[in-house]
């Protein structure tokens, strides 16, 4: 009880800070009934002093390749003889049968630095999707409130060399369990509750039970559709109560062209439920990338332990302050300074691949939000989508 009246005094004092500091409060709320809420107005747009280029997003150049062609490109690399500007099928179908065709990712098609037609469209552009002749999305659609979301241009900090520069384009995504934009100003330790944003139980297909207590959904096919395949959401899941707090989301479908057997993202995730909270799973926030494909129902980011991305992760390597558990005496980030997460916690950027099946349709939803209570927020980046050719069960390694 205590804990808890002294994480809301201080959001008390967080929150008559910021109100002074820059952004008015529109919350669009929640609404679990009518599916996606009412667009925000445009909690999407950069306001970091950078105003977009003019200039149009660079044509595609037809010949080169990928931007991971990592060993299959043996001998011919015809695969990129087509203008590759279709939107999300492979094109090399005119080489004609199957004989020899390869995986090859399609060229990559960045349009983030410039502001779309429509002004939504900017949070898919910021990860690397819906550009003109680039991967095309269906479906799109996002939950929470409007401060939950924001696109930031260029990097994000004062580190030097630049820790948290966009990985794709010019911009990246953040979905926030506060208001995200507070990440961009220095010492804020955003703790921002989002009245109406907190549906409890987390959203359809999101399903925090584990699958099995020894198996995954490739391990066991029959798992399919039963739960989380990843099997890392329950447990933090049970210990923070099994409410979400502060839930943000974007979702959206993709069809995956031919040949192509994967997918990767690039994320970070920060924290201000650290150092106060570090350990203390009951307020262990949460980041879901969660996936329906043919193969895989479930989380696809988490460490090799089996944490999904939240404090308990091995990927929080960042720690701006000291901890009795694993850091007693004295932590530093500089990775974090010019952050609204100085202070506090994060991880590096991180790259998720996932095998999936050509020429199916997959479902994303990546969400975030708070456990326990709305309090002390939680930041993810994202940027980077594009194709690949790996195989085997989702990992996700620091890059
Ligand atoms: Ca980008
Ligand atoms: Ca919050
Ligand atoms: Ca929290």
């Amino acid at each position: 009880m205590l804990r808890r009246m002294t994480r809301r005094f201080m959001t008390v004092v967080v929150l008559g800070i910021m109100t002074v500091g820059c952004l008015e409060v529109d919350p669009a709320y929640f609404d679990s009934s009518t599916g996606p809420m009412t667009p925000p107005e445009t909690p999407w747009e950069t306001t970091d002093g950078g105003t977009p280029p003019p200039t149009p997003p660079p044509p595609p150049t037809p010949g080169e390749t990928g931007p991971d062609d990592d060993d299959d490109d043996d001998d011919t690399d015809t695969g990129d003889t087509d203008t590759d500007t279709d939107t999300d099928t492979d094109t090399d179908t005119d080489s004609g049968s199957s004989t020899g065709a390869e995986c090859e990712p399609p060229m990559p098609v960045s349009c983030d630095d410039q502001n779309p037609m429509m002004p939504e469209d900017a949070m898919w552009q910021a990860m690397g999707l819906k550009c003109p002749g680039g991967i095309g999305v269906t479906g799109d659609s996002f939950l929470g409130a409007s401060d939950a979301f924001y696109v930031h241009m260029g990097a994000l900090g004062t580190s030097l060399p630049p820790e948290f520069a966009p990985t794709e384009g010019d911009r990246f995504l953040v979905l926030s369990s506060g208001w995200a934009q507070n990440l961009t100003v220095a010492g804020t330790s955003p703790s921002f509750d989002n009245p109406g944003a907190d549906p409890g139980l987390l959203p359809p297909p999101l399903d925090p039970n584990a699958v099995s207590a020894a198996q995954d959904c490739i391990d066991n096919p029959m798992l399919l559709g039963t739960g989380d395949c990843s099997n890392t959401i329950e447990p933090q899941w049970q210990l923070g109560g099994t409410q979400a707090y502060d839930y943000a989301e974007l979702r959206f479908s993709v069809d995956v062209p031919q040949l192509i057997t994967s997918f990767s993202f690039d994320l970070a995730m920060l924290s201000t439920e650290y150092p106060d909270f570090y350990q203390i799973a009951g307020y262990n926030d949460l980041f879901i990338a969660w996936m329906e494909s043919e193969t895989w129902t479930g989380n696809v980011s988490f460490d090799a332990s089996g944490n999904p991305i939240s404090l308990s992760s091995d990927f929080l390597i960042y720690k701006d302050a000291p901890n009795k558990f694993d850091c007693p005496l004295a932590c530093f980030a500089p990775e974090l300074a010019g952050t609204g997460m100085e202070g506090h916690a994060g991880t590096p950027w991180l790259t998720t691949t996932v095998e999936v099946t050509p020429e199916e349709t997959i479902d994303i939803v990546f969400a975030v939000f708070d456990m326990g209570d709305p309090m002390f927020d939680t930041a993810v980046l994202l940027d980077n989508w594009r194709w690949g050719c790996d195989t085997g069960s989702p990992v996700t390694n620091i890059q």
